[in-house]
């Protein structure tokens, strides 16, 4: 009998939802119970690819619009080979942003369709299970200020809100809203059991090919 694969599992929703604090403590709490997880983040800034696409985030380069969403792609799809490797070995990957941030934050630029921005990432490995953060920034208005790098404005994050609730109505996704409003114990506890059920399923499955 084979290994029984890992899920791939992703967390996505606009600045300040909680996204890296929620995967932490996910990936920690299965490890508790004894299962294999790592977490993993896009963008890789680590990468070369990732460099350019840090130095353009971070003001510090201009990038024309098309070519950093695909260098945003390029930096998914450098990393297949090792996330298959994990998946297929048996280790669940907890991903902090995907594809779906990809889509979001580009096709909030005037000019982009849907449709053109999922194009690069048709054909990535499938999350079996993708919770967005829901959260109005008013409630996380709390939680500190914007930073500055690029795209932290509250009008452009409003935009990115809106294109991620019409890639939430994509029935191909295993999509769940989670209200992220709540203490980050609550959200947990709620992370943590769809997350569960989903290896569980996940293990029995192949792996899936996004958007295809
Ligand atoms: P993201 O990765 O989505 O930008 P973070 O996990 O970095 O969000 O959280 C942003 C800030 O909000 C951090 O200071 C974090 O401690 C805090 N935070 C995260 N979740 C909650 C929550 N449920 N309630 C209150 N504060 C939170
Ligand atoms: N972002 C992230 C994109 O524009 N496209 C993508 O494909 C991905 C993965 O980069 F503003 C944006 C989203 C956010 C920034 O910030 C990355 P963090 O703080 O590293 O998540």
């Amino acid at each position: 009998m084979g290994v029984r694969r890992g899920a791939l599992i992703v967390l996505e929703g606009v600045d300040r939802a909680g996204k890296t604090t929620q995967c932490k403590r996910l990936v920690q709490a299965l490890r508790d119970s004894g299962k294999e997880a790592e977490m993993m983040r896009f963008p890789d800034r680590t990468t070369m690819i990732g460099q350019l696409i840090s130095s353009y985030l971070e003001k510090k380069s201009n990038l024309e619009d098309h070519t950093v969403h695909l260098l945003f792609s390029a930096n998914r799809w450098e990393q297949v080979p090792l996330m298959k490797k994990k998946l297929e070995q048996g280790i669940s990957l907890v991903v902090d942003r995907y594809a779906f941030s990809g889509v979001a934050f580009t096709s909030a630029k005037p000019g982009f369709s849907l449709e053109w921005c999922q194009n690069p990432d048709v054909g990535l490995p499938k999350p079996d299970l993708v919770m967005f953060l829901q959260v109005n920034p008013a409630e996380v208005a709390g939680r500190g200020g914007f930073g500055d790098e690029r795209y932290e404005t509250s009008v452009f994050q409003r935009a990115v809100q809106q294109k991620f609730e019409q890639l939430i109505k994509d029935p191909s996704v295993n999509w769940k809203v989670i209200d992220a409003a709540r203490s980050i114990e609550d959200v947990h506890t709620e992370i943590k059991t769809l997350s569960e059920n989903a290896i569980n399923i996940a293990e029995n499955q192949p792996i899936g090919e996004l958007w295809k």
